[in-house]
């Protein structure tokens, strides 16, 4: 089995790139000229790189005519919500211009590998109270750029499996967490203060945004477990909510980790990190999934936490600042 995963050296790329090696799979990725390659650098001898910029059509081209890969795990995207409002234009562009790349070079090279697409919660927006859990049947009102792109994404990947019958399976994964989570993510963000609060490099304030915002959350681990059963058990053209079913208040979730340290720590809230609009409560049902492929979360949110932490505070000890 060969696979190629867009998105490699991310967060969600990385660990489905070690899960598929611990498969037996052949693995290939692609990378920029300038992607930082330190998610992957404890198994890069084990997998194959391959130069590529999903915006280039002609490099997408390239790359899957030399792999010919069974699967596509297209997980390349500016996949940052507020960067989203800083640059609308290169989020929709990379997101869904990406995408289009890859489906237009398989149809030119007239092969049909599976291709999983890594769509979003986010695609949901405005949830209304009488609407959670969130089924997939929900309207879609999303409420940032990468909302938007996620949705275009999304029914992208719908109308190419209905026109030209493309094996696609939409997944539309709620919050992931957990180790090389990028720091501007909220979990990870305040692990990072945490960690750097404890080695005494940060006076002891964690800045915040909205705490009263509530989230699904699954570790990565559980989820690129599930996007690989996607490709094996679900029905193409269909589109999957992948989540646990079980949300936490982001304030408690913060409490969590304050609590596995022992240093004390004064919480203030930071205007710059409240969003134009946000989600108010993003909690998914999974019903669809799991009865497909009998998946379930398996790691519990608390050790995911603490996982997290513990990965800052090894970064923070080697004076190793991951931005992003
Ligand atoms: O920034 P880089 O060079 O390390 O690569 C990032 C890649 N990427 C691209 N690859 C090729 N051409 C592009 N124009 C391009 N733009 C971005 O996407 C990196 O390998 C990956 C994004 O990684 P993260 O930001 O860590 O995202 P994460 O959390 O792994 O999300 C994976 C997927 C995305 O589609 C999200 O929108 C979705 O899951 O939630």
């Amino acid at each position: 089995m060969k696979v190629l995963i867009t998105g490699i050296t991310g967060f969600v790329g990385s660990h489905l790139a070690e899960f598929l090696l611990s498969k037996g799979v052949e693995v290939h990725g692609i990378e920029r000229w300038r992607s930082r390659t330190e998610n992957i650098e404890d198994f890069q001898e084990k997998i194959t790189l391959h130069e590529c910029d999903i915006k280039d059509f002609h490099s997408v081209k390239n790359v899957i005519s030399k792999v010919r890969p069974e699967k596509i795990f297209h997980l390349a995207a500016q996949s940052f919500v507020p960067t989203s409002w800083h640059a609308p234009q290169e989020t929709l562009t990379t997101n869904i211009i990406g995408q289009l790349n890859i489906f237009e070079a398989v149809r030119d090279l007239g092969i049909n590998p599976w291709i999983q697409l890594a769509c979003s919660s986010e695609e949901y927006g405005m949830v209304l109270e009488n609407e959670v859990p969130i089924k997939e049947t929900n309207p879609l009102r999303p409420l940032s750029p990468y909302g938007v792109s996620k949705v275009a994404q999304d029914l992208l990947g719908y109308q190419y499996h209905e026109s030209y019958k493309l094996n696609i399976v939409r997944t539309r994964a709620f919050n992931h967490e957990g180790p090389r989570r990028g720091d501007v993510f909220v979990t990870s963000n305040f692990a990072k203060q945490i960690a750097e609060i404890e080695k005494g490099i940060k006076p002891a304030v964690i800045y915040v945004g909205n705490l009263e915002a509530r989230r699904d959350y699954t570790d990565v681990r559980d989820i690129v477990r599930a996007y690989w059963l996607s490709t094996e058990k679900c029905v193409a053209g269909e589109v999957y909510n992948i989540c646990s079913g079980r949300d936490w208040r982001i304030g408690d979730m913060l409490d969590y980790l304050i609590g596995l340290s022992k240093t004390r720590v004064e919480v203030k809230q930071d205007p710059a990190r409240m969003r134009p609009s946000d989600v108010q409560i993003l909690l998914g049902d999974n019903t669809k999934f799991s009865k497909q492929t009998g998946w379930k979360p398996e790691i519990p949110f608390e050790k995911t936490m603490t996982d997290l932490l513990n990965y800052w505070r090894e970064k923070v000890k080697k004076g190793n600042f991951l931005t992003r």
